[in-house]
């Protein structure tokens, strides 16, 4: 009997453009969120700086009222939804079959279409400017009644509500596909609780997000409905609930907030043991916390709501507050872990320590506002927006910049240079702080937010001008950033399998690794599978 031979056609190889294209290898779409989150934050960071050119002085110099409600509108969407967030994915999805020994995600190709939904969505809502009537103007939070029809006519709106629906739908997938790959594709010997921390930050985030996102899915349907299809759920005069909108945004909203924390809560967590020559201190306390602070997090949706006078304020208090618990248990474990450790102040290393002075300052005016009398004093001033800017750029985005120094070496295979990354710590941390101190402030003063001027009376005007001088700092010490990142990945330091020293799996393959990651894993006996590996062929031990 003969066999028929199936002639298999030639695999074509895909190069160049086509090959970033097509991809389904989780590495180069991890790569391509992180291009694309990063240009959205240089989008949001310019339409920042034209805020506070206008705010600088008394009188509109540049921009006019309408001009000035679509910036803030969209600057705040870019920031949260297309590049905080984006960029955990962004990474999460290059590092997460790493950390667990992986070939790649558990659907690869759903992890392909997640990128370019979200590529498509982030560029809808961008459209908007490009419309008669121009972008969104009602806030990242689009208030109802303010987002309906009635206030706010034209495509813009509509495109930020289709946007972000695509965004949504995008976010939600790749959570379900970071779920399935931890769950179901880690290396023999990876049990949950050797699972790098980081992962379980993002085992968290994609449940935050699968829960939530739904609801802001919903939301936003509603309002286009209302706004395109004579639908009343926002509209008080038919019988709808404008409130209803805060309770749907702020369900969803709330948890996004430590969904854009999270992700970054665990890249200095993998980062502090590397740089201190230590295991993390309290693994499972870490976990717990994490898991808390998840679980908390649907409890305290209505402290954005305090003054609507619609929600029980001592309750909604008593829940925020209780969210510092958790929160410090982390805080405790980072600091146990550098005590007495032999803290090497590398560029990823400073910019986590910039991470905890400055979460810690957000996280405390967060506490302040979660009390009801003083929310009612300095609800919709600038304290607010001082408050979330240090959580969220001096939390999250000095934890981006930490986990950029410490894994662009191992994606690109080059080192960046450590005196560049230095100036750009201390120029962004001036500048960070010259931008938003102040704000607390002006906010105890009375400033609005999302006001493009005040009079000449109001006496806001020197701090204002201060604050603007600080995001000019920032300003520069990204384009310290950017000429670093692209003079060191022509001709920066090989950077070799591990330059740092490094714990867990992603040290101990190529940089960058290959289409399939790894030739060979070490077995895996603990947290630290290649320090384990080191120490056996007679590498130094830490201490603790
Ligand atoms: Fe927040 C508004 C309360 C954390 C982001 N937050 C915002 C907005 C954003 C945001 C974006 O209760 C504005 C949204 C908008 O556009 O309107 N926030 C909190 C509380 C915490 C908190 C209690 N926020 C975050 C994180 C964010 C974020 C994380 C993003 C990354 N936030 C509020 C409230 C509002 C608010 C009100 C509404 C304001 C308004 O009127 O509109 C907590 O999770 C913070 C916990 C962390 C710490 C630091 C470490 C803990 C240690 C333990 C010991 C500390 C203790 C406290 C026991 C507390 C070290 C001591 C207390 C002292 C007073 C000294
Ligand atoms: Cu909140």
């Amino acid at each position: 009997m003969a066999t028929v031979e199936h002639a298999q056609p030639a695999p074509v190889p895909r190069t160049g453009i086509v090959a970033w294209l097509t991809t389904t290898d989780h590495k180069k779409i991890g790569i391509l969120y992180l291009y694309s989150s990063v240009a959205f934050f240089l989008l949001g960071g310019v339409m920042a700086l034209l805020m506070r050119a206008e705010l600088a002085r008394v009188g509109l110099q540049f921009v006019d009222r309408s001009l000035y409600n679509q910036l803030f509108t969209m600057h705040g969407t870019a920031m949260m939804f297309l590049f905080i967030v984006p960029f955990a994915v962004g990474l999460a999805n290059y590092l997460l079959p790493l950390h667990i020994g992986a070939p790649d995600v558990a659907f690869p190709r759903l992890n392909a279409f997640t990128y370019w939904l979200y590529l498509l969505g982030g560029l809808t809502v961008m459209s908007g400017f490009l419309t008669v009537g121009g972008a969104a103007a009602f806030g990242w939070t689009g208030y109802a009644p303010l987002s309906t029809a009635t206030y706010s006519p034209g495509a813009g709106p509509d495109l930020w509500i289709v946007g972000l629906l695509l965004t949504g739908v995008s976010t939600t997938l790749g959570a379900i596909n970071f779920m399935a790959t931890i769950f179901g594709m880690r290396a023999p010997g990876m049990t949950m609780f050797r699972l790098p921390i980081f992962l379980w930050n993002i085992i968290v985030t994609s449940a935050l997000i699968m829960f939530t996102f739904p609801v802001l899915t919903a939301a936003l349907a509603a309002l286009f409905i209302d706004r395109n299809l004579g639908g009343t759920f926002f509209e008080p005069a038919a019988g709808g609930d404008a409130v209803l909108w805060q309770h749907l945004f702020w369900f969803f909203g709330h948890p996004e907030v430590y969904i854009a924390i999270l992700p970054f809560f665990g890249i200095v967590t993998e980062i502090i043991p590397v740089f201190s020559r230590k295991p993390v201190f309290g693994y499972k306390g870490f976990v717990l916390a994490t898991l808390l602070i998840g679980a908390y997090s649907f409890s305290v949706w209505a402290h954005h709501m305090f003054t609507t006078g619609a929600v029980s304020n001592p309750f909604f208090s008593a829940t925020s507050m209780l969210i510092a618990v958790p929160t410090g248990i982390k805080f405790f474990n980072w600091i146990a872990t550098m005590w007495r450790g032999n803290i090497t102040l590398r560029s990823p290393m400073l910019f986590c320590m910039g991470f905890l002075f400055m979460f810690l300052m957000g996280g405390i005016t967060g506490v302040f506002l979660a009390s009801p009398p003083i929310n009612y004093a300095v609800h919709d001033t600038y304290y607010v927006v001082a408050h979330f800017h240090y959580v969220l750029f001096g939390g999250s985005v000095f934890a981006v910049f930490a986990g950029l120094y410490f894994w662009i070496p191992k994606m690109s295979g080059r080192m960046l240079s450590e005196g560049l990354a230095k100036i750009h710590f201390v120029l962004m941390l001036i500048g960070m702080n010259l931008t938003f101190f102040p704000q607390h402030q002006l906010g105890l003063n009375g400033m609005q937010r999302r006001i493009p001027d005040y009079s000449e009376a109001s006496g806001y005007e020197g701090l204002n001008l201060l604050s603007s001088i600080g995001a000019g700092l920032i300003a520069l010490s990204i384009l310290v950033f950017l000429v670093n990142f692209f003079v060191s990945m022509r001709t920066g330091k090989v950077a070799g399998d591990d330059p740092w020293g490094g714990y867990t799996l992603e040290w101990a393959t190529s940089s960058p690794p290959p289409e399939h990651n790894f030739h060979r894993l070490p077995p895996v006996r603990s947290e630290r599978p290649v320090y384990d590996a080191r120490v056996k062929l007679g590498g130094r031990r830490d201490r603790g």
